[in-house]
Order: C-alpha cells, then structure tokens, then sequence
C-alpha cells in the first residue's frame, strides 16, 4: 500500500499498474524492466511535463488529427498503462487500434485485444493473422501488421517501440509518433514526432489538446523540430540534475 503523501505516489502507483498488467499476462517480462528504464528517466526529467513534451504533443495532436488513415500501436506496457485512454483517442481522431507485439505471444496479443474490448474498443486488429502483412527489411515479431492497419497507415502512434521499426516504418513512408522517455534512444531519434514524457501522464494531455483542436477545427502546423526538441529534453535533464546536485 503507497502512502497518498508519498512524494513519488503517483509513479509508485503507475508501477503498480503495470505489475498487475504483468500478473494478468498483458506485459512480457521484459516489459519490467524498459519500465525501469523509463522510471529512471522520468525521475530524471522531474515526474512532470516540460515544455518540450508540451510542444510535441500539440504538434502530434496536429499530425493525428489531420492524418487520412491514423493507427495506434499497442504493446503490453501500453494496454496495461493507459487502456482506457486508447480508446478514447483512438474515438476522437478516428483511427484503427492494432496490437503488435516484440516479443510475440498470440496468447498475450489476445489477452491485450481483450482488455481493450472491454475498455470498449469496437475493432482490434492485429490478431488474426489472415490479414497480416510483412514490413519489408525488418526481422523482429513486429514486421508482422494487419493489411488495413499499420500496413496502410499514413500517421502511426508508436509508444515505447524499438529502434528498428520506427525506422523501417519511416523508410516505408510512415509518419512516426512516439512516447519515449529516453531521448536519446534511437526511437527517440528516428521518430518524427518524439514525446519525452511518461505515457501514462502525456496520453491524457493528447486527448485534451487532441479534443480541443478537433473543436476549434484548426488545420495548420505549427513549425517543429524533432531533434532540437530532445536537445531541449537533455538540457532538462542537465537541469534537474544540476537542482539536486545543489541540494544535496
Ligand atoms: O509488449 P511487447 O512484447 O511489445 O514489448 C514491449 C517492450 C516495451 C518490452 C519492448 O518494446 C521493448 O523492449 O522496448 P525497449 O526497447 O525497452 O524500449 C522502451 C522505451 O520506452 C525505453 O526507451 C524506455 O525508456 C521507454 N519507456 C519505458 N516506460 C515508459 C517509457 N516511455 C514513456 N512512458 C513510459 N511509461
């Protein structure tokens, strides 16, 4: 049980989801530790939305809602974290919801789909494989996508992917968006929209500018630029080290 005056109650509690997703057999082990990973990050980058994550997400909200055929891309960490919160997105920008796995497990991609049924999405791709196609040049589980999915997508969100697809996806064309706490990963730098923010917190920020835009029917991007936006997430880093260095 985490105290509610814990300092870090609401990462501790984020933890705790995800080792509940683990025990109904939604996370890969591994997904334990790119958990730590990016905990260790976020403590890093001071548990919070910077300005750099705030400026990615608006211009993803952009690109998603703009976008002729938007997917989101499901791994276990990301249904156990924020199943809810797919779904919704998913409604307002209107895209297709596919689970792809790295570590496939038809077990564990029919578990995910489930929960996502239950958190009320209407159509889960990525499951029967009879409508699956092969990303060209790529040879982890996840070159396997659905054919009206990933496959034909022109924007896809990819939260906490790995290096290979993000750029595969991109040499086949693809508009690529992801959650990365770690900036300087290679999804971080292949990824042409890179939120550095923790997914659980930054999904909810997505949907509200997401619904906001859709209201105001705003069209334009704004000007951004992936790479100098992670040099800002490093300089937060730098900064928030420097803070605690001086306290402590
Ligand atoms: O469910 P599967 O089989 O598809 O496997 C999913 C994992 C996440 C295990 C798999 O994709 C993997 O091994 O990913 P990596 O290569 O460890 O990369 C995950 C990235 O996400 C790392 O850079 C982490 O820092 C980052 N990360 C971890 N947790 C979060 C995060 N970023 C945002 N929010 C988080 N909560």
């Amino acid at each position: 049980m985490i105290p509610k005056n814990h300092p870090r109650a609401k990462s501790l509690l984020v933890r705790e989801k995800l080792v509940a997703g683990y025990e109904k057999g939604l996370v890969a082990k591994e997904g334990l530790i790119a958990h730590g990973r990016g905990e260790a990050f976020d403590y890093l980058l001071g548990e919070k939305t910077s300005k750099n994550a705030e400026k990615a997400i608006k211009t993803a909200a952009l690109s998603l809602i703009s976008a002729k055929s938007p997917v989101i891309s499901v791994n276990g960490n990301v249904a156990s974290l924020c199943a809810k919160e797919i779904i919704q997105l998913a409604k307002i920008i209107n895209a297709k919801i596919e689970v792809n796995l790295f570590y496939a497990n038809q077990k564990r991609k029919k578990r995910i789909a489930r929960i996502l049924k239950i958190n009320g999405a209407k159509k889960v791709l990525g499951v029967d494989s009879k409508s699956a196609k092969k990303i060209p040049k790529l040879d982890s589980a996840r070159r396997i996508v659905d054919t009206s999915g990933i496959y034909s997508a022109d924007v896809i969100l990819v939260p906490l992917e790995d290096g290979d697809r993000t750029l595969m996806l991109k040499k086949f064309g693809k508009k690529v968006i992801t959650f990365d706490l770690n900036p300087l990963s290679r999804t971080a730098q292949t990824a042409d929209i890179t939120i550095v923010d923790d997914i659980s917190r930054g999904m909810r920020k997505l949907i509200q500018i997401c619904r906001k835009l859709k209201k105001s029917k705003v069209k334009q991007h704004n000007s951004f630029d992936n790479k100098r936006n992670l040099v800002e997430a490093v300089k937060e880093i730098k900064k928030n080290l420097e803070k605690r260095a001086i306290h402590a």
